[in-house]
């Protein structure tokens, strides 16, 4: 089936800061969490490959850029680094705000539009080595940094993210113990979920007033970014099966959904939370501050649904409250180098949900993306990976957003993740995501794959 594009729906790429620039000590940049755990524990990345090297954007923006200009693409997503922008003493660091300008102003000359995310898991050290989100003094370093930002780069950005998956930071840092600090703890992970909510919060109260300022233009947007997994359970649920799905959306999603959309935190899974003692003191002053949190679009990441059922045991290994346990469907279709299911209906679902619960908060899919392992073992006569899987899974997505929208979504555009290979995380450069190949072994070079080629014919083809 061929993919007919609306006229006014954007098709760009998204990346981050943190995984693409490298450069990690140049132009005064400070060490964040993913350099102070490359330095502690390398043997923690895939073939000891830390935080260190990024995909080189840092020295290869403007050819990344005209890339994604000769595929059709017309916007972009990336992040600043918090520990690039600023010093440690909190106040500009002119050098690294020289490169974002740079980078602003080779997007501009491209006619590419930069939407730029302040937050992409990149804490500082020196403010994780003062508890980070745990801290709520973090908070307030956070929301100096997005002041900083907006005012520097008002002129030159229009469109804002003041976080991307903030559910990430305490899933993945405090809860289950996965990526550096390895804490499992119920109660710091919700209180790194509150902080976050705050942060988000103060950050669009900042923009707000940089607006007003003058800083901004009229038409600047703010935003959140988050992956939304839409939840399911068992198809014959039992009454016990459906409250461990409540609470693993109520926690996951509605909470950044409510968040965004009404500048509030849902009501009965704060009650929960404070039943079981591990929702944060909510101080006099936070109700009014969440009251802000209100968004102007939302960014939906979208790579694979969660799927739970009724917890076996009520509590885990810590005495801590269990919620739900995976549930793992027998027709799951899986990408097996990352584990992910492939649920492409999911987005069409998550739109659905949109369309009824928050008719009135536009989106757009931020990040989707397929990572595959050894891709070298696809590369053609021609030099070339082909990658028909790829092609076929952002194919699929298209196709159930297409929908999603003749249905009545308000869904505005998509961002393929990460248009260039760059540097997963802890999992370094084991998957590649890119439709464009970076070669390793021979200095960073890029290079198109087939589904670059074919990305390209699906945005000429969109109705004029
Ligand atoms: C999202 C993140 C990205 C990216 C992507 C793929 O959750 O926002 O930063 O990394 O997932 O995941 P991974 O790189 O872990 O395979």
């Amino acid at each position: 089936m061929e993919i007919h594009l609306p006229k006014h729906f954007f098709m760009g790429a998204a990346m981050s800061g943190p995984q693409t620039e490298g450069a990690y000590k140049i132009g005064g940049k400070l060490e964040n969490i993913w350099d102070t755990w490359s330095d502690c524990s390398i043997s923690d990345f895939y073939n000891k490959v830390g935080s260190y090297v990024g995909n080189n954007f840092y020295e290869r923006y403007e050819e990344d850029i005209r890339l994604m200009k000769d595929l059709g693409l017309d916007s972009f997503r990336t992040s600043i680094q918090w520990s690039r922008l600023m010093d440690p003493d909190q106040k500009l660091n002119k050098e690294g705000a020289g490169f974002y300008h740079k980078v602003c102003s080779c997007a501009r000359e491209q006619g590419i539009e930069l939407f730029m995310n302040l937050y992409h898991f990149d804490m500082p050290s020196y403010l994780f080595r003062r508890g980070g989100w745990e801290n709520r003094e973090v908070v307030e370093a956070y929301v100096t940094y997005a002041r900083t930002a907006f005012r520097e780069f008002g002129k030159e950005i229009c469109y804002w993210f003041t976080f991307n998956e903030p559910i990430v930071e305490p899933d993945q840092r405090y809860r289950d113990g996965i990526w550096y600090p390895f804490v499992r703890d119920a109660k710091r992970g919700m209180a790194v979920q509150y902080h976050l909510s705050l942060a988000h919060s103060l950050a669009v109260r900042e923009f707000k007033r940089a607006k007003e300022e003058g800083y901004l233009p009229e038409d600047a947007r703010i935003g959140l970014i988050n992956c939304f997994a839409p939840p399911y359970t068992r198809e014959d649920p039992s009454p016990k099966d459906l409250e461990a799905l409540r609470m693993e959306d109520g926690i996951r999603n509605r909470w950044w959904l409510d968040l965004v959309a009404e500048g509030r935190l849902p009501e009965d899974i704060v009650k929960r939370l404070e039943a079981d003692g591990i929702m944060p003191e909510i101080r006099p002053g936070d109700k009014e501050i969440l009251a802000e949190g209100k968004v102007d679009w939302l960014g939906f990441n979208y790579y694979h649904p969660s799927r739970v059922q009724a917890p076996e045991k009520r509590t885990d290994e810590n005495g801590d409250p269990k919620y739900s346990d995976p549930y793992v469907w027998p027709k799951a279709r899986m990408n097996i180098y990352r584990g992910w299911e492939i649920y492409p209906k999911g987005v069409y679902d998550f739109g659905m949900k949109m369309r009824e619960e928050y008719p009135d908060l536009k989106f757009f899919i931020s990040e989707n993306g397929m990572g595959v392992e050894h891709e070298e073992r696809f590369r053609g006569e021609n030099g070339e990976i082909q990658d028909d899987y790829r092609i076929e899974f952002v194919k699929e997505h298209l196709e159930w957003i297409m929908k999603a929208i003749e249905d009545g979504a308000q869904c505005m555009g998509y961002h393929y993740w990460a248009l260039i290979d760059n540097w997963s995380w802890n999992n370094a450069f084991k998957n590649r995501y890119g439709m464009i190949e970076v070669d390793l072994a021979e200095n960073y070079q890029r290079r198109f794959k087939k589904s670059a080629g074919w990305i390209r014919e699906v945005i000429n083809n969109r109705e004029k």
